[in-house]
């Protein structure tokens, strides 16, 4: 049974009632959570703030910057357990469940190198006087975190906020919070004070609306859905607390007639199977120049047809998704693709040892997908990539911008010259040319425009959200 993490202590939640741990890959439940409420968060928020007031606010960055390091290598020490328990909790399989063990080590290095780094200016104003800015902490801040990299995207954004200088109250998914449990006491044993990282599991419409809700929380961090994204924003609007949205993407990758094809298709395809699609910046788009466009659907289909899917601890290409009603999403999707008469290419196969409840969905490959379908507009969170061809590179733009998200784009071209134009044509938070980083680089600020959301993660541009800045103007003659 896993309880609450509040004030560095596991502590039961107030309603008594808990929720199922499942096994994505088997469907079978094997924990349980607690069901938080209003009261849970209440507590949290309360021990976050004694913690600010009394200890927090009084370290130095450099102290700040000792204690996730220190963070940083026990995680390292726990990489193993950690990441068993992603696995189990998530379907990751091996490979992927590691290296997001690994992330948050670098992470948390990351943000202790940079503590101590995060500084104000002097500005130039009237004789006599002297400006400084200040970047002062928001204070205690919440964090609405998802399922699908729930180490990564807590050290982005735990990690972030603890080194400007906040103290944390997270809610994780009720899909999967096991592995941040086990983080927030690995933290208690390093010695973060009590009330620096408390956690408080359940279900987002109780615990996340309530962190959104609360006047004690000064600003919030949220990856998920644009429809959660949209309440969060309005229930921060109430209050004018400042808010951080990761919404997700429909990412282009963009192939033209010059480009190293086999460099460009290995990376294609790992940026739309990667955590079986379920990441923000996959590749889940494929645009194709029209002279190699049968010769890459040609090459493409080979490999999917290939791909195995099968239980996260077998680590084959693709494991499970999260839970049942994603894997309905993804049937709904294709179900659509059928009606509409959206060709498909190739699909994988899943293994005979995958259990028959196991959440399991086949890598799938569609051609010639019209760019007004849904296919084409909403993000599907699964292994389906939507291949459609351009005639030239004003096409290719208007692609590449037509659906309402903006997260990372791909390019692929030898063409210098073209490589600039695209970068800044197309409309996303990130541009790969010749690479593409579906969910890496610690150091790379990451986020979206339009509905992809707002504001920065990752890199040292993320500690710029976690603080406000403060203007000193000082009258000295
Ligand atoms: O997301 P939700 P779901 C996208 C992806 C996926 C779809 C639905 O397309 O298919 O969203 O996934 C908490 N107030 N992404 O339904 O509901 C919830 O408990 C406050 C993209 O799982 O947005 C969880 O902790 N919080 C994405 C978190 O929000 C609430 C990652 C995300 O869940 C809440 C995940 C509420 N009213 C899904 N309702 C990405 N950008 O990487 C739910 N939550």
């Amino acid at each position: 049974m896993q309880l609450h993490f509040i004030g560095n202590e596991a502590r039961p939640g107030t309603s008594g009632r808990t929720l199922p741990v499942i096994d994505p890959s088997d469907g079978q439940p094997y924990d349980e959570l607690q069901r938080g409420t209003p009261e849970d968060v209440d507590a949290a928020v309360r021990s976050a703030r004694q913690c600010l007031d009394a200890v927090w606010s009084r370290l130095s960055a450099a102290e700040r910057g000792r204690l996730l390091m220190r963070l940083s290598a026990k995680v390292a020490q726990h990489a193993d357990e950690l990441a068993a328990i992603e696995q189990r909790d998530c379907g990751k399989p091996t490979r992927q469940a590691r290296a997001d063990a690994q992330a948050l080590v670098r992470y948390f290095e990351f943000y202790a190198g940079a503590c101590d780094k995060l500084h104000g200016e002097t500005l130039p104003y009237q004789d006599g006087t002297t400006v400084l800015t200040w970047r002062e902490p928001h204070g205690v801040t919440g964090h609405v975190i998802p399922w699908n990299y729930p180490m990564q995207i807590f050290g982005r954004s735990v990690g972030a906020a603890l080194a400007a200088g906040n103290v944390c109250v997270v809610k994780p998914s009720e899909d999967a919070c096991l592995s941040l449990l086990r983080v927030a006491q690995l933290a208690a044993e390093c010695g973060f004070p009590a009330g620096a990282i408390n956690i408080v599991t359940g279900y987002g419409h109780e615990v996340g609306d309530a962190l959104a809700r609360h006047p004690g929380i000064d600003h919030i961090s949220f990856t998920g859905s644009p429809r959660v994204g949209t309440l969060i924003q309005q229930a921060a609007a109430e209050r004018h607390c400042p808010v951080t949205l990761e919404l997700g993407g429909k990412s282009p990758q963009i192939l033209f007639e010059d480009a190293d094809l086999d460099e460009a298709l290995p990376v294609v395809v790992q940026a739309i199977i990667q955590n079986a699609g379920q990441t923000c910046s996959a590749g889940s788009r494929l645009l194709v120049h029209q002279p190699i466009y049968e010769a890459v659907l040609d090459r493409l289909g080979g490999v999917f047809s290939n791909l195995r899917v099968g239980p996260a601890a077998m680590d084959l290409d693709v494991g499970p998704l999260i839970r049942a009603s994603q894997q309905q999403r993804v049937w709904d999707f294709l179900s659509d693709a059928q009606h509409a008469g959206i060709p498909m290419v190739a699909q994988g196969q899943i293994v005979e040892e995958a259990p028959e409840a196991g959440f399991y969905q086949v890598p799938t490959l569609l051609r010639d997908v019209p760019i007004a379908h849904r296919l084409a507009q909403e993000e599907v969170f699964g292994p389906v990539l939507a291949a459609m061809p351009f005639k030239n590179e004003d096409e290719a733009v208007r692609l590449a911008n037509g659906t309402a998200f903006g997260l990372v784009a791909g390019v692929w071209t030898r063409d210098g010259a073209r490589q600039l134009r695209m970068a800044r044509r197309v409309r996303s938070g990130q541009v790969f040319i010749n690479n593409y980083g579906a969910g890496g680089g610690i150091e790379l600020p990451f986020g979206g425009v339009k509905s992809s959301g707002h504001g920065r993660e990752k890199g040292f541009e993320a500690l710029y959200g976690f603080t406000t800045l403060k203007t000193v103007a000082i009258r000295h003659g």
